[in-house]
């Protein structure tokens, strides 16, 4: 029996019980798209069509994405990045007590909606039945890897978990492309990382740089690295590692340490903490920005051959120059004193009109009343067993091959985070000072 329904953007024909077609179309301006999708009760085809103002039709398959770890800072904005190039994309998730979507909420659609662009699946990366389940149902085009157990400090107290998680994760992820014959079919990006570098063996690091992992972290990811080299050369898959250097954003989790400091700085200045307890502020690190980076996954698996690229800016800064960065973002200057454990950051001077433009007249007087006092602190519990403490990428690879550039440097970097954490905390001070 055939039914017709109208929406605002979509018509739907019921064309009998087990087959559904979806007619979708935008039409004006220079540009004009018009898509199609079959459903029949076991499976479900997309078809595009978009035609320029010449009228010369070019017809795509709507790609499908499974995204593992979609609710982390990279899974959130590929996920985003994605959706908005017109693919379907399924995101694993972990079943956890309270809400762990914050960062895909704008992106959920209800599984009542028709046509959606975002579907979620409960699933966990160390259970095989479970992921094998997941990708037989999607059968998805590109599976971009991200989960992980991703703290390198926090994987000294849970080796075997992030060995599970890391390791052996992305082993279940290419065995069950492999089992069930997905292999021509579906691309896989494995996030790979700078950690593999370590104790660095060459300044800056390239993909022919070896590695030297120096955590439980880093060394469950040398295995993810290495299987999927060898799934890719032992059964000719389609699988490549992205070797991204640390990228942040003001999705970043709030234990690693630009996060840390950005929503640390946020607090010192609307008077929320007073000072903010740290590790090795000598580390050096190689920051981009998370929005520029999960771009380079996607032209990874859009390239013939399968292959490893590093993905970095090629500049490096200390902690302590990030400290420095996110404060004078604000118009407050720090004065590192000392060495050691007995290092300290001082506020030496506050630029009033920067402040106030940035975070607000009312916080200016309390804050200036701290002019000389003591904002940074070290305490060694967060000294590493095992410190990496050099790393520097050189993505000359990237750039030619992908044709992969960054938008953000370091400072549009940290911009970005004290905006989006000073504006957080102001809500926070806001319900603090209404009594919750
Ligand atoms: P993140 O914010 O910590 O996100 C990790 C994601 O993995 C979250 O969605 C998390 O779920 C999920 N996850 C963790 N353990 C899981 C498990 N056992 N089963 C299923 N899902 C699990 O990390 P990220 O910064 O987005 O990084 C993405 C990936 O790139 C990670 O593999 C990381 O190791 C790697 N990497 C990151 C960087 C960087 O600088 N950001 C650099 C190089 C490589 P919950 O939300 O439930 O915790
Ligand atoms: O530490 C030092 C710390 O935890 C950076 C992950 O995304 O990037 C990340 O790993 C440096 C280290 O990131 C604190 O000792 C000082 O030297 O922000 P982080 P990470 O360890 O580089 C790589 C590429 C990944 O693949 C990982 O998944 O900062 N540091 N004081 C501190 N670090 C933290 N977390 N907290 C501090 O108080």
């Amino acid at each position: 029996m055939l039914s017709i329904y109208l929406t605002k953007k979509v018509i739907i024909l019921d064309l009998c019980k087990d087959l559904t077609v979806f007619l979708t179309g935008q039409f004006g301006g220079g540009f004009n798209f018009f898509s199609f999708s079959l459903r029949s009760s076991k499976n479900r085809y997309n078809y595009t069509t978009f035609a320029n103002a010449n009228n010369k039709i070019r017809p795509t398959m709507t790609k499908i994405a499974l995204i593992t770890g979609i609710t982390g800072q990279d899974g959130a904005y590929l996920a985003d990045y994605l959706i908005n190039k017109g693919y379907i994309v399924h995101g694993l998730k972990r079943r956890s007590s309270l809400f762990n979507t914050e960062r895909i909420d704008h992106l959920y659609q209800d599984p009542q909606e028709s046509n959606r662009r975002l579907i979620l699946h409960y699933g966990d990366m160390t259970d095989s039945l479970n992921l094998t389940r997941i990708i037989g149902e999607t059968q998805p085009d590109e599976i971009y890897n991200l989960a992980a157990m991703s703290h390198v400090q926090v994987s000294f107290e849970t080796p075997e978990y992030t060995a599970d998680a890391n390791g052996i994760g992305t082993l279940r992820i290419l065995e069950a492309v492999r089992l069930l014959g997905l292999t021509k079919k579906t691309r896989i990006y494995q996030a790979s990382t700078s950690e593999l570098y370590g104790l660095v063996q060459e300044i800056p690091q390239k993909e022919t740089t070896p590695f030297y992992p120096r955590s439980p972290y880093a060394v469950a990811k040398m295995y993810a690295y290495w299987i999927t080299v060898n799934y890719r050369e032992a059964y000719g898959m389609h699988a490549s590692n992205g070797i991204l250097f640390n990228h942040e954003s003001p999705l970043r989790g709030e234990t690693f340490v630009t996060r840390k400091v950005t929503r640390g700085v946020a607090k010192i200045a609307l008077g929320l903490q007073s000072a903010l307890f740290m590790g090795n502020l000598s580390a050096q690190r190689d920051w981009g920005h998370a929005k520029d980076y999960v771009k380079a996954m996607h032209l990874i698996l859009q390239q013939d051959k399968p292959d490893n690229y590093v993905i970095a800016t090629g500049v490096t800064s200390t902690i302590r120059d990030f400290i420095r960065m996110a404060f004078s973002e604000i118009g407050v200057s720090i004065e590192f004193r000392g060495k050691g454990v007995d290092e300290k950051g001082v506020i030496s001077s506050i630029d009033e009109k920067i402040f106030n433009a940035a975070v607000g007249e009312k916080h200016f007087i309390d804050l200036k009343k701290r002019i000389g006092e003591q904002v940074i602190s070290i305490d060694p519990k967060y000294f590493r067993p095992t410190e990496v403490d050099l790393l520097v990428g050189d993505s000359t690879k990237a750039k030619t091959k992908l044709g992969w550039k960054p938008e953000y440097d370091l400072p549009a970097l940290v911009k970005d985070m004290m905006q989006s954490d000073v504006k957080l905390m102001k809500k926070e001070l806001y319900l603090k000072e209404g009594g919750f």
